[in-house]
């Protein structure tokens, strides 16, 4: 693509596209750009391609902001995105600018792409042609500055939380584990539920023969024991938080800094930069091994990259990374760490599974959220597959993870053609997960998920953006894609 031009310190001619370097860089292109690549910051946060003429409206309600995205991202007055955006001009050619180094994020216009690092210079790529291309090579380069895992297949997971939620107990989870007996998978993991507080990581009164027992019982089945923890949040309830207020991160005030509402309440952030805090994490990683679990599923995870004053001044998204080397570290390199909720680029090279979109549900959308409150973070299933659409090109660096597919029609809202679209993403991915419990799948839906499960992974061909060949089925998610809006006047209510 010949005339852009470029702003930053320092401007170099690569094969493949150009490497700026700069704390602020802006690239100008030579067209009107018909739409933008808009990131998000963790794995629910929106990211998807939008019409340069699509408002900003922020997000509600703004306890949730951490849970949405970046606050800082969603503070502003226009889409912002995080380390990467792009242009696509009206004959298809997309310019990518994308960041090699964390703590960056980028503005889009029609005509421009801006990009700023709050922590001073930083390396940018800027990539063109078709967008198949500059996204692979992007890939390339990330995996060279920041690693890559997941060679090998992704797992077949049951998974409790979209079955039973928090609501789990031994019983139900042993019935669960025999009843899925004779069907092919890999992992089965317990979700939300079983810890007595978000920061007291210790079994609840509904497994009283503690979690050590559980993990037993599921490796005799043969499969791999999974466990859920979101390491770096604490509830004020938990004795974690009374009996170490000064772990928490603070602002600049002094006030503990809010991670979030979850669970009833406000949350909070530890403050990973602290040694102590390191080494309650280290033990925390090392006792869950020790009772039998080698797939861990870490959520919440963007909570050590929030804003804050650190004990170590370091910058914020470089603080979760190192707080995710030592949980790898603790881990070992034979636990598979499904990381979720997390900030993407810091998690490259040290998850093996990362969720790439918001939490599916057993309905598509969940209109107040979206269309009123302008949520694409909200769970639902239109949100989870949109933003996992936008997150395939990741697949040459990590496992993706979808999130789940329903087969059930009880206990869901959802049409059996969205359940197919759940179903055909998941086998795009590798990563086949389900929370269905046996007991409630009817004769033909048990045989769908025993298809589901029993599968290689078929040859994925992309056709169209939104269009793919998947093995025997060419599947279109076009539809998938726009966000839901409230219609304002009698015209648009009828449309
Ligand atoms: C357990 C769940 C499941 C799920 C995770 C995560 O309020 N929120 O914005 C919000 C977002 C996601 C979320 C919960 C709350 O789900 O993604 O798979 O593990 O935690 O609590």
């Amino acid at each position: 693509m010949t005339g852009l031009t470029f702003h930053a310190t320092h401007v170099e001619k690569q094969e493949d596209g150009w490497r700026l370097t700069g704390a602020s860089v802006r690239v100008e292109v030579p067209f009107r750009a018909v739409r933008f690549f808009r990131h998000g910051w963790h794995s629910w946060s929106l990211t998807t391609w939008l019409d340069v003429d699509t408002p900003y409206l922020p997000p509600g309600p703004r306890i949730h902001f951490p849970q949405i995205d970046d606050p800082v991202l969603l503070d502003g007055t226009t889409w912002q995105s995080a380390w990467l955006s792009g242009l696509e001009a009206p004959e298809g050619q997309v310019i990518l600018l994308a960041a090699l180094d964390l703590n960056t994020r980028i503005t889009a216009t029609a005509t421009t792409l801006e990009g700023h690092c709050e922590t001073g210079s930083a390396q940018w790529l800027v990539l063109t042609g078709p967008e198949e291309r500059v996204f692979e090579a992007y890939a390339r380069a990330l995996a060279q500055q920041l690693g890559r895992r997941g060679n090998d297949l992704p797992p077949r997971v049951w998974c409790s939380w979209y079955g039973l939620y928090a609501d789990i107990a031994e019983p139900v989870l042993l019935a669960t584990l025999q009843g899925l007996d004779d069907l092919p998978f890999d992992v089965f993991q317990i979700d939300d539920g079983w810890q007595q507080d978000i920061g007291d990581w210790e079994p609840n009164a509904q497994f009283p023969s503690g979690m050590a027992a559980m993990a037993q019982a599921i490796a005799q089945t043969g499969r791999r024991a999974g466990l859920w923890l979101a390491p770096f949040v604490v509830r004020p309830t938990a004795h974690l938080y009374r009996e170490h207020p000064e772990w928490i991160l603070r602002d600049t005030y002094g006030r503990p800094v809010w991670a979030g509402y979850n669970w009833g309440g406000p949350i909070f952030a530890l403050d990973t930069t602290r040694e102590d805090v390191q080494d309650w994490l280290i033990s925390l990683i090392r006792k869950v091994r020790t009772w039998g679990y080698t797939y861990l599923k870490l959520d919440f995870l963007y909570a050590a990259a929030l804003p804050g004053r650190r004990h170590r001044d370091i910058p914020r998204e470089t603080a979760l990374r190192e707080a995710l080397i030592r949980l790898r570290e603790a881990a070992g390199e034979d636990t598979y760490l499904l990381l979720c909720g997390v900030p993407i680029l810091p998690a490259l090279g040290l998850a093996d599974g990362l969720r790439v979109g918001p939490d599916t549900a057993p309905y598509w959308d969940n209109p107040l959220a979206t269309a009123v409150l302008h949520n694409y973070a909200a769970p639902g299933a239109q949100n989870a597959l949109r933003t996992t659409l936008h997150r395939l090109w990741l697949r040459p660096l990590v496992h993706v993870d979808p999130d789940v597919v329903f087969f059930r029609t009880q206990f869901s809202l959802l049409h059996p053609r969205e359940k197919d679209l759940l179903r055909h993403m998941a086998r795009m991915t590798g990563f086949r997960g389900t929370s269905d419990l046996p007991f409630w799948l009817l004769e033909h839906e048990r045989h769908g998920l025993r298809r589901f499960w029993e599968e290689d992974p078929p040859t994925v061909t992309r056709l169209e953006r939104y269009r793919f060949r998947i093995g025997e089925d060419t599947v279109d998610f076009g539809h998938v894609v726009p966000l839901p809006v409230w219609p304002q006047t009698p015209e648009e209510a009828l449309s």
